[in-house]
């Protein structure tokens, strides 16, 4: 074997500062150390192997199906095209009859897709036109090379499989030959191995009787602009890879992982989005066996002569994307969402896998975190610190060392052996604790949550069929199979008061090391031969085990309080569909400018890949910021939507009072202005839960005709009224902003102003704040006054701020429930309320008419930007009332009325009327 091909090293260094091991990148394996990527890399030819015998068309219930043949091997597989609701086509490829099943991803689609009738029309034995009962799009289906063409109204969208990669390695009976996928010839197959050593790989490869990967290519036609495949610490647009390297999705514990590059870290959701000025169309790729992407940018390609599209126009040499996905098994189950806009590819995309969930208020406030706060002294201690230093605060985090020897759902009988005095008085200041509760259980005859998973099977096994054990922080550990309804139920019950001693109604969840984290195993994860209920391998489904933890911890969340409230897990690793279930932040970066910076990026695409409930450690986990690095970092936290302080064990402390009173200032005014905006973030959220519309956009999905922004990188928006421009730099005195859209007005969110109508503009920047603008015909609900945590401002007045644009009109909305239970859900306990202004009067109205939460707080202040004149009178109108009139207050030079003392009901009708003056 060549020495590239060797397996890869565990290389540790020491961390001079700490005493802890850093984890060499070489630990992970590069794609040529990856038995399935160099097979499909090898075994292709020019043309598909596969033509589509199209006497074997079969179309009941409207779904297409098909054998695909290969043509040396004649090898079957069976195709399956199919319609679904919402302008999204299934594509299903598996064996037509096989020894084995293959594995389908369960779980992650909320319910099995509606399928609509496709209308088919067959060409004169060449192939087939499929038309979307529902949509404008159409697949043109070439038999021979097989190869699909989607088309909406006559634009060509993009292509399956006419670069000819359809790679599917079918089991065949466990003889010699079982090495032999049918894509190609036994003689190829034999001189390969021996030169390449193909099949050989680590001990954990043993279980396998025969390869089983699977591959497929896309063109994204006229795309040059591509994103989504979280999670990577990389840029948000996706880069070309070259031919020899892949973006790898394979969920493992990349400590201080490095950035700007492809390899696999905790998480995985297998979308792809691809956007230009005319169109966004997206491609989820169902499979959690290890994955691998390759991307290649092809400029100007004339499409490749055998792709039939008779009702095309002539064809145009357009750019091109190319995409090559490549799983290690199961079988491909691919969707093509449509779109035509962005926010119809992520609302396609929540329907298939589920919407963000309703996270309760106190989760969007602000969170503090260390490994580890020592003991409740210290707790003590560290809250009463942000009470002393006037900083609101809603949640104080206990690490792993709070655990009676790292055993979860304890309690360490010397440092913490009041848990439940200690969360009274959180509870009486209305703030949580959130615990951590890792998947590795410790090897324990003593311990009651080992001793019943044992007793009852439900960890996962070893190939020998004994109970799986890897080291982890406990020492030797067992790892429940969450993949296992049964184990799933059983762990969601140790949730329940009564199960978890000590616990309150205060106390939520952490769930780490859950890719999963197994110490001194190859590439620090569990082995790909350990097997999971129902005899699966984890090769089939590794992508899945975080998603499945934070499934059965929520769901304990919500049994423990009979269904009542909502839960908050976060989570490190992840899938599709982990949206449903909490929140998710980006694991251990550094205390580095570089990882502030690569957070926008990482963060934007988790949000475009249905996950809105992200955030980064603030600070940065590895190492010591320093002030203005920590200052900026709590600028930028105070504007995403998952924002926790956080640090590593070691380092200095860092609680936001320790940097002087300068300092500390700006950090408080960071804070609370998270703090008077909650009532913002929290429409965002039930906005992204209703309508997956993601809170942190991307400037290209709120301005998808605006070509100058599909490569921006360090700015964003929040919904789609702030635009956020981190600093990002430090020592800066300016930086660059990019003003997207056109003929847009756009105001400083702190003194007001309206900025110049040029795009792109040099702002100044002081340590005080970071530009934060609002966009003209935006109304966005806040706070009035802060109170310690979330809990202490349900009764605080609201303000609205007001942007005019140039019509003079402006929309907005408010969201309000008792922001913990479900009772917004079952009994209508909430108000839905939208607020415009156009023609000198500001409306509010019913967005919802089943909403009947009685809201006790009042709208106090309003604020409108851009209002050319001093109005004559201002007036209330409200039905059943007398007519009131308002004071005011105006602003020439920067063109902003002021109201204060409104006192008026957010959750009834009335009008502001603003009289022109003459
Ligand atoms: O539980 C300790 C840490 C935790 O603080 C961190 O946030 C996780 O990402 N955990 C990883 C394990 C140890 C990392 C060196």
């Amino acid at each position: 074997m060549s020495s590239e091909l060797e397996s890869p090293k565990t290389l540790v260094s020491e961390d001079p500062l700490k005493g802890v091991l850093i984890e060499n990148k070489s630990k992970f394996k590069t794609c040529k150390q990856i038995g399935f990527y160099r097979r499909q890399k090898l075994f292709h030819l020019d043309r598909s192997p596969y033509f589509a015998d199209l006497s074997t068309l079969n179309t009941e219930d409207g779904i297409v199906t098909l054998s695909l043949i290969h043509q040396e091997t004649q090898g079957k597989l069976k195709l399956q095209i199919m319609a679904v609701q919402g302008n999204i086509f299934r594509i299903k490829i598996n064996e037509e009859s096989s020894l084995k099943p293959r594995f389908e991803v369960p779980d992650v689609l909320v319910k099995e897709p509606s399928v609509e009738r496709l209308k088919v029309s067959i060409l004169e034995s060449s192939g087939l036109v499929l038309e979307h009962p529902s949509s404008s799009c159409k697949i043109h289906l070439t038999a021979k090379p097989f190869s699909l063409l989607v088309v909406q109204d006559d634009e060509e969208l993009m292509s399956v499989n006419s670069q000819g990669l359809l790679y599917f390695e079918n089991a065949v009976s466990p003889s010699k030959e079982s090495h032999l996928p049918a894509t190609n010839s036994a003689e190829e197959m034999a001189s390969s191995e021996k030169q390449f050593g193909l099949w050989e790989g680590n001990a954990e490869d043993l279980d396998m009787q025969w390869p089983s990967s699977v591959g497929l290519d896309f063109t994204l036609h006229g795309c040059e602009h591509i994103y989504g495949l979280p999670e990577h610490a990389d840029t948000h647009g996706l880069q070309d890879t070259g031919e020899n390297e892949a973006y790898r999705l394979y969920n493992l514990d990349v400590f201080g992982y490095p950035i700007y590059d492809k390899m696999g870290t905790y998480g995985s959701v297998p979308l792809i989005l691809a956007h230009n000025l005319a169109h966004t169309c997206g491609i989820l790729w169902l499979n959690s066996s290890e994955t691998l992407v390759e991307v290649l940018s092809k400029a100007a390609l004339q499409r490749p002569m055998h792709v039939a599209s008779p009702d095309m126009k002539k064809h145009k040499a357009v750019p091109e994307k190319a995409i090559r996905w490549m799983s290690e098994s199961g079988v491909v189950d691919v969707f093509l969402l449509n779109g035509p806009a962005p926010c119809d590819v992520l609302k396609q995309y929540a329907e298939l896998t589920g919407p963000q969930m309703f996270p309760p208020l106190f989760s969007l406030g602000y969170h503090q975190c260390r490994w580890n706060y020592e003991d409740e002294a210290d707790v003590r201690a560290v809250d009463s610190g942000f009470d002393d230093n006037d900083i609101p605060y809603d949640v104080i985090w206990l690490d792993i060392e709070h655990t009676d020897g790292k055993r979860y759902f304890t309690w360490d009988p010397e440092k913490f052996s009041n848990p439940v005095k200690m969360q009274n008085q959180l509870k009486e200041k209305r703030r949580k604790l959130v615990v951590i509760s890792d998947p590795h259980i410790k090897v324990d005859p003593d311990y009651t949550i080992y001793t019943e998973a044992k007793e009852k099977g439900y960890f996962v096994k070893n190939i020998t069929g004994q109970d799986f054990e890897g080291n982890c922080w406990p020492g030797s550990s067992s790892y429940l199979d969450f993949t296992s309804p049964a184990v799933r139920e059983w762990y969601s019950s140790q949730f329940s008061f009564d199960k978890y001693t000590d616990s309150t109604d205060v106390l939520f969840i952490w769930n780490d090391m859950n890719e999963p984290s197994v110490f001194e195993a190859p590439e620090g994860t569990m082995p790909k031969n350990a097997v999971h209920a129902q005899g699966w391998s984890h090769r089939d489904l590794h992508n899945l085990y975080g998603f499945y933890q934070q499934m059965a911890t929520s769901e304990g969340l919500i049994q423990r309080s009979g269904g009542k409230e909502r839960s908050f897990v976060l989570t490190r690793s992840f899938f599709a569909g982990s949206q449903r279930y909490g929140a998710v932040w980006t694991g251990d970066n550094k205390a580095e400018w570089e990882y502030l910076k690569i957070s926008v990026p990482m963060l934007l695409s988790l949000s475009v890949a249905g996950i809105s409930f992200c955030g980064a450690d603030v600070g940065g986990f590895v190492g010591d910021p320093d002030t203005e690095l920590l200052v900026r970092w709590y600028q930028a936290g105070a504007f995403q939507p998952f924002f926790r302080g956080h640090a590593m064990q070691g380092t200095r402390r860092r609680e936001p009072w320790l940097f002087g009173e300068d300092n500390t200032s700006i950090i408080r005014r960071a804070i609370k202005e998270r703090y008077a905006l909650l009532p913002f973030w929290y429409l965002l959220f039930y906005r992204a839960h209703l309508y997956a519309e993601p809170v942190m956009r991307p400037l290209w999905v709120e301005f998808p005709k605006d070509p100058d922004v599909f490569g921006v990188d360090e700015q964003y928006m929040l919904g789609s009224a702030l635009l956020v421009a981190p600093v990002l730099h430090p020592d800066v005195t300016s930086i660059d902003v990019l003003f997207p859209g056109r003929g847009e007005n756009w105001y400083d969110y702190r003194n007001f102003k309206c900025v110049g109508s040029s795009h792109k503009q040099t702002v100044n920047v002081t340590l005080e704040e970071i530009p934060v603008y609002q966009r003209g015909g935006s109304i966005i609900p806040l706070r009035t006054t802060i109170g310690k945590s979330s809990g202490w401002m349900s009764n605080s007045p609201y303000e609205l701020r007001i942007a005019l644009d140039h019509k003079g009109t402006a929309v907005g909305e408010i969201y309000i429930d008792d922001g913990h239970s479900f009772q917004y859900l079952h009994e209508h306990m909430f108000r839905y309320r939208k607020f415009t202004f156009k023609k000198n009067v500001l409306y509010s109205s019913s967005a919802d008419e089943l909403g009947c939460y009685p809201v006790d707080a009042i709208l106090e202040n309003v604020l409108v930007m851009g209002f050319k004149k001093s109005p004559s009178e201002v007036i209330v109108h409200q039905a059943g009332r007398e007519k009131r009139t308002l004071r005011y207050s105006y602003s020439k030079a920067l063109c902003v009325l002021t109201l204060e003392n409104v006192s008026l009901a957010v959750s009834v009708d009335w009008e502001i009327h603003f009289k022109p003056s003459q």
